[in-house]
C-alpha cells in the first residue's frame, strides 16, 4: 500500500499533494501531509506506529479512543482540546498495510511545541496541561486500560535489565560507558524507591500519561496557552509521580536531551517552581500524603530511569530509540546523568517547592 492509498483509506479530503517528515519523537514516524480538493488545501498528521515498541497497536488505539471519549464528556469548564483520529470507512481509527504496519492520522493543528524552553509562561502551562489531563481522568477506571508496555516505569526492572546486559556485553561500547554504569548502579537504591512503595501498597494507581515530555504539549501559536497533550500511546495505570517526575525532568532542564556540553545541563528551579505551580493547580486537592512525599524524589528517579534506558539501548545497538547520529543514545544517557547530579543537589529545594504548591484548599 502506498502513501496515497493510506491517505484514501483514512478518508483524507482530496488528493495527496506533498508530505514532509516531522522529526520530533523518538519512537513513531510522523509526517505532515498536504492534500487538495477543488483548490482548498488540507493538512494532516500521519503516523506509522513503531511495531517494534508497540506490539499491540489495536489495543493502544482502543485505549486512546476510550480516553478521548471520556474526556469529551467529562471536561466541562476546561478548554482542553480533544484530538480524534480519522476513521476508515469501517470505523477503524487506523489502517493496517500489507507489511503489517499500522498507520493513523488526524487533522494537523497549526500550533507550536517546544523541546525545552525558558519561557516561564510556557513552562507553567505545560505543567497545568499535564496536571489537568490527569485530573480530568481521575474518574476513569485505570484497571480497564490495556497495558501497552509492561513495567514501563518500573525503574527497578529497568536497572536490572541494564545489569543483565552489562554481564554479557563485550566490545567497544561497554568500555565507553563504565562511569555511566557505575553512576546508575551506585544510585539503584534511590532509583527503586517508587517501585518499592507501589509494591507495598503505599501509593495509589491512576490513569497516567507516562510520557510527559515538553514536546508532548501543544500550544496556541499566538497566546501560548496549552491546547492539549499529545502522544497518548503510553496511557495506562501509573503513579501521578511518574508524570510529574518525567515532566519536570524534561521541562525544567536547560538543554536538549542529548546536549554534549554537560556544563550547560542544569535543573532550573525557577522553571520548576512554575511547572509545579501549573501541575498541581487541579491535582493538589486529590493527592495523598504519601504521594506528596514522593514528588521531589520522582524527579530524580524518572531522570535516572531514562538515563538507564538510553544507556541500555546504546549497549543493545540502538534498537529502541530513533537516533540521528552514531553516539546519540550515549550522549542522551550522559546528559540525563548530568541532570540527575544537579537534581540530587537540589532535592531539598525541589521538595520545598512541591510542598508549597500542594497545600490543599480549605
Ligand atoms: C520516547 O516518543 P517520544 O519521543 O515522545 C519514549 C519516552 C522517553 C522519551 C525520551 C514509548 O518518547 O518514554 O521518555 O522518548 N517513549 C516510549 O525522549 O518509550
Ligand atoms: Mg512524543
Amino acid at each position: 500500500m502506498n502513501l496515497n492509498d493510506i491517505c484514501k483509506q483514512l478518508q483524507f479530503s482530496g488528493e495527496l499533494k506533498s508530505y514532509e517528515v516531522i522529526t520530533a519523537g523518538n519512537i513513531n514516524t510522523t509526517y505532515k501531509v498536504t492534500t487538495e480538493l477543488n483548490g482548498e488545501v488540507f493538512e494532516y498528521l500521519l503516523q506509522r506506529i513503531n511495531k517494534n515498541v508497540f506490539k499491540n497497536p489495536e489495543q493502544i488505539m482502543r485505549n486512546i479512543s476510550r480516553v478521548n471519549e471520556y474526556l469529551s464528556s467529562n471536561m466541562s469548564g476546561s478548554d482542553f482540546v480533544v484530538l480524534p483520529f480519522n476513521k476508515t470507512i469501517n470505523g477503524e481509527p487506523f489502517v493496517l498495510d500489507e507489511t503489517g504496519d499500522f498507520w493513523r492520522a488526524r487533522t494537523f493543528l497549526d500550533c507550536v511545541c517546544f523541546n525545552f524552553t525558558d519561557n516561564l509562561q510556557v513552562v507553567e502551562e505545560a505543567g497545568r496541561a499535564f496536571g489537568e489531563f490527569l485530573y480530568m481522568l481521575s474518574g476513569f477506571d485505570a484497571k480497564t486500560l490495556f497495558i501497552p508496555i509492561k513495567n514501563f516505569h518500573n525503574t527497578k526492572k529497568r536497572i536490572e535489565g541494564l545489569e543483565r546486559t552489562i554481564k554479557y556485553s563485550v566490545g567497544a561500547r561497554i568500555k565507553e560507558c563504565t562511569s555511566e554504569i557505575d553512576y546508575i548502579l551506585a544510585n539503584k537504591k534511590l532509583g527503586v524507591t517508587l517501585v518499592n512503595m507501589l509494591e507495598n501498597g503505599e501509593l495509589p494507581l491512576h490513569v497516567t500519561h507516562n510520557d510527559t515530555k515538553c514536546n508532548n504539549v501543544i500550544f496556541d501559536k499566538n497566546t501560548l496557552k496549552a491546547l492539549s497533550v499529545i502522544d497518548l500511546d503510553t496511557i495506562m495505570p501509573g503513579l501521578t509521580a511518574y508524570d510529574f517526575g518525567d515532566g519536570a525532568r524534561s521541562i525544567c532542564c536547560t538543554t536538549e536531551e542529548d546536549e554534549q556540553d554537560l556544563s550547560k545541563v542544569n535543573f532550573d528551579l525557577q522553571r520548576f517552581e512554575r511547572f509545579a505551580k501549573g501541575y498541581f493547580t487541579h491535582l493538589k486537592n486529590t493527592i495523598t500524603e504519601n504521594e506528596r512525599n514522593t514528588f521531589a524524589l520522582s524527579v530524580y528517579v524518572l531522570t535516572l530511569e531514562l538515563a538507564t534506558r538510553f544507556l541500555h539501548d546504546y549497549l543493545n545497538g540502538d534498537t529502541y530509540f530513533r537516533i540521528s547520529y552514531k553516539n546519540q543514545n550515549l550522549m542522551r544517557a550522559r546528559c540525563q546523568i548530568a541532570l540527575c547530579k544537579d537534581i540530587y543537589k537540589k532535592l531539598d529545594k525541589i521538595d520545598e517547592i512541591v510542598k508549597n504548591y500542594t497545600v490543599k484548599d480549605i
